[in-house]
Order: structure tokens, then C-alpha cells, then sequence
């Protein structure tokens, strides 16, 4: 198949090009405007034959058009995806994740082309931290931050797209990923690589607030799983039962880095900031036989602490303008 992945140059686009490389015969397209988020390096040393790269937007119809008649199918993972930024600037949020998607929509339409759209479990808003519910796919949209809102915003229009126009479109959900290749604005990089600088960890408000941890390497097989054989139309939630609080998995990078678990400071919590984010995958494990790989997430957050210390060049241009954009709101 030829596939062309949108925002292949970020932290999940580019650990599923690399998966996909490794695991199948796809061909590869890759389209991304490198924003602060696209790192080009973050795609060297896979074959050239397998995978190009295209540096554009994909609010670019031209451009997109012309993509879309050369491929099979489409993942689509370009977005705005940090929430801390969308609430200091939420416009690019919109162009990207809104009319980004609408422009691939519309050339999925135009080229029949197989389309896949990732998104992300906040667009269900979060649970009490005693709730014994987990999201499914049948759990209400309710997205808190301006990033989700957008994101839930994008999920109906492939939802639209599909029941108007027929397109050929599956949606997945997915929980909080961790692995290498993640922006140093993110929760666990930004943490390894304050303890490599010597800064202590910054958690915001208490730390009692839980996500659900996937590797990203599993969210990648999930996807190719969805692409081989999910339904048309369908969404499926992709999880791996990795709830955590904020504050072990601080104490846990600590602990692994050789320092004291409680070496870490509180600092102003995100506005507005989901309490918990809970996955139950049971559709994707039992309608298309998808599991994870990474079953333990200590050993995935070794791991991931020695990428970090081992790629140094990969994160360090963005660690300055990174922390002194949270400095500036006390975090
Ligand atoms: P990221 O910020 O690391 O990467 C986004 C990529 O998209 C970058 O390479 C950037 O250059 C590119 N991009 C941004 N705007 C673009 C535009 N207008 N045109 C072309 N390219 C553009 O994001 P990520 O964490 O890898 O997330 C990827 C996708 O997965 C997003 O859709 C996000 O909503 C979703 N998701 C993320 C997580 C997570 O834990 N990070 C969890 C679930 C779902
Ligand atoms: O320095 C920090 N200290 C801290 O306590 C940072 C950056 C974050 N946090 C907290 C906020 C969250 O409770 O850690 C948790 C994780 O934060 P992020 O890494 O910003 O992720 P989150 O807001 O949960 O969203 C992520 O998962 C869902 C991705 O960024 C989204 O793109 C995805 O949709």
C-alpha cells in the first residue's frame, strides 16, 4: 500500500512510520510542516526507498489534492496537540485540527481515498478519580481545553464526512502515549530532561490527577491493526491499562535516575486541568484482536529515560525556549 501520514515528524507520526517500515510493505509518504513539534530527525535512518518526506500544510488543498491521488490511504496524525499552548494561543488549534482536517476530508472525498483519523480520549472530558467507569466508545463528547475541543470538532466532521459523503474513514481514540521522540513540552520528557539538567521535576497542582500510559510503539500496531481491519465508520478506543497519577510516575523517573522519589516541586496546576482519563479498549481487543506489547510500564519508562539520555541532540534546541515559556507562567 501507499500510505501518506500526516504529521509524520511528530512524536506518534514518526514511531509509526518507524513501525510501519519495520513491520510492513507500505510505501510511506510523509506530509508535515515542521512546526516546533516536527523534528526532520526524527525520521533519519529509515530507507529512502520506503519513505518521503514532504515539508507542507494541511490546510494546503493544492498540495494535499495532489497527495491524496497518489495514495491508498491516509493516516492522519498532524494536529496542535499540546494543551498548555492552547490555552495561551488557541487559534492554531483551529486551523490545524478544524480546517486541517476539513481540507482532508474534502480530498478524501474527491479521490476516494481509505481514510484514518487519530484522535484522542480528552474529547470525553475526564472522571472523578473513584469513578469505576471507564470511556467507551459510547461515552458522551464533553472536551474541557480549547486543544480537545478542537479535537472532538474534528472527530464529527470525519463522522459528517462519512454519513454524507461516504468516505471511507475509521476513527480511533487513544490514551496518553510515552516513548522516544516526544516533545520536551510533554509531561515525561520534560521531566527526564529536567533531572539530566539537573532542575527539579514540576508537577502541577497536587499530582493526584491520572492518565492512562500506552507506549507509543502499541498505539502504532493498533493503528495498523484499525487500517487492515476495522469497519468503515467505526471508532475504536485504543488503551493499554496504564492508569497512573501524576506523582508516582514523577517519583517512579526519579527513582529510576538514581535521585530521591521526592526531589520534585509543586507548581500552578493547568487551568481547567482533567482530573483522569481512563481507557477501556475491549472493542479493538475483541473485535480485531488487537493486545499491547508493552505490558510493563517501569520497563518502558527505562527505556524511555535512556533514549533520552543517549539522544541529547535530538531534544536540547527546544529545552530553552521550552522551560522558559513555562517559567513565564510559573510552571
Ligand atoms: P506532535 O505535536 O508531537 O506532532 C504533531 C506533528 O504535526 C508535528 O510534526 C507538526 O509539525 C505537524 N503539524 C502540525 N500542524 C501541521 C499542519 N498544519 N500541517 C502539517 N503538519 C502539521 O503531536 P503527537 O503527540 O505526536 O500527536 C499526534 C496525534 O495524536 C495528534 O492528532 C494528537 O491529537 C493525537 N494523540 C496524541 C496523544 C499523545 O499522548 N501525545 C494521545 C492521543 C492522541
Ligand atoms: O510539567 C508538567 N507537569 C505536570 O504535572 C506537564 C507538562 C504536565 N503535567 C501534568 C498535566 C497532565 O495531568 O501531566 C499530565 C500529562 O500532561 P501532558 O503531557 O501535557 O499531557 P495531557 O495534557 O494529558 O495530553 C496528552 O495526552 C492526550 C497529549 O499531550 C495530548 O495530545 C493527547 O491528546
Amino acid at each position: 500500500m501507499r500510505l501518506l501520514v500526516t504529521g509524520g515528524a511528530g512524536f506518534i507520526g514518526s514511531n509509526f512510520v518507524h513501525h510501519a517500515v519495520a513491520n510492513t510493505d507500505h510505501h510511506v509518504t510523509v506530509l508535515d510542516a515542521l512546526t516546533y513539534a516536527g523534528n526532520r530527525a526524527s525520521l533519519e535512518g529509515l530507507p529512502s526507498g520506503r519513505v518521503e518526506f514532504v515539508q507542507g500544510d494541511i490546510t494546503d488543498a493544492p498540495l494535499v489534492s495532489s497527495l491524496f491521488a497518489q495514495a491508498d490511504a491516509v493516516v492522519h496524525y498532524a494536529a496542535e496537540s499540546h494543551n498548555d499552548n492552547s490555552l495561551h494561543d488557541p487559534r492554531p488549534f483551529l486551523d490545524t485540527n478544524i480546517v486541517g482536517t476539513y481540507t482532508l476530508l474534502e480530498a478524501a472525498r474527491r479521490h476516494d481515498v481509505r481514510f484514518h483519523h487519530i484522535s484522542t480520549d480528552e474529547v470525553y472530558g475526564d472522571l472523578e478519580l473513584d469513578d469505576p467507569e471507564r470511556f467507551t466508545e459510547s461515552t458522551p463528547y464533553n472536551p474541557s481545553s480549547p486543544y480537545s475541543s478542537t479535537k472532538a470538532g474534528s472527530d464529527l466532521l470525519v463522522r459528517a464526512w462519512v454519513r454524507s459523503f461516504g468516505v471511507r474513514a475509521t476513527i480511533s481514540n487513544c490514551s496518553n502515549n510515552y516513548g522516544p521522540y516526544q516533545h520536551v513540552e510533554k509531561f515525561i520528557p520534560r521531566q527526564i530532561t529536567n533531572v539530566i539538567r539537573g532542575i527539579r521535576p514540576k508537577l502541577y497542582g497536587a499530582g493526584e490527577n491520572v492518565r492512562d500510559w500506552i507506549h507509543a510503539d502499541d498505539h502504532s500496531s493498533a493503528v495498523l491493526t484499525i487500517l487492515e481491519k476495522g469497519v468503515i465508520g467505526e471508532t475504536y478506543l485504543i488503551g493499554a491499562d496504564g492508569e497512573r497519577d501524576n506523582k508516582s510516575v514523577v517519583a517512579t523517573i526519579l527513582t529510576l535516575m538514581g535521585r530521591p522519589a521526592d526531589a520534585y516541586d509543586h507548581v500552578t496546576d493547568r487551568a481547567g486541568h482533567d482530573l483522569r482519563y481512563a481507557i477501556d479498549s475491549t472493542k479493538l481487543r475483541r473485535e480485531l484482536g488487537w493486545r499491547p506489547s508493552f505490558g510493563d510500564f517501569d520497563a518502558g519508562l527505562a527505556a524511555t529515560i535512556d533514549w533520552y539520555r543517549s539522544h541529547e541532540e535530538w531534544w536540547a534546541p527546544s529545552k530553552v525556549t521550552t522551560e522558559a515559556f513555562y517559567a513565564g507562567k510559573g510552571q
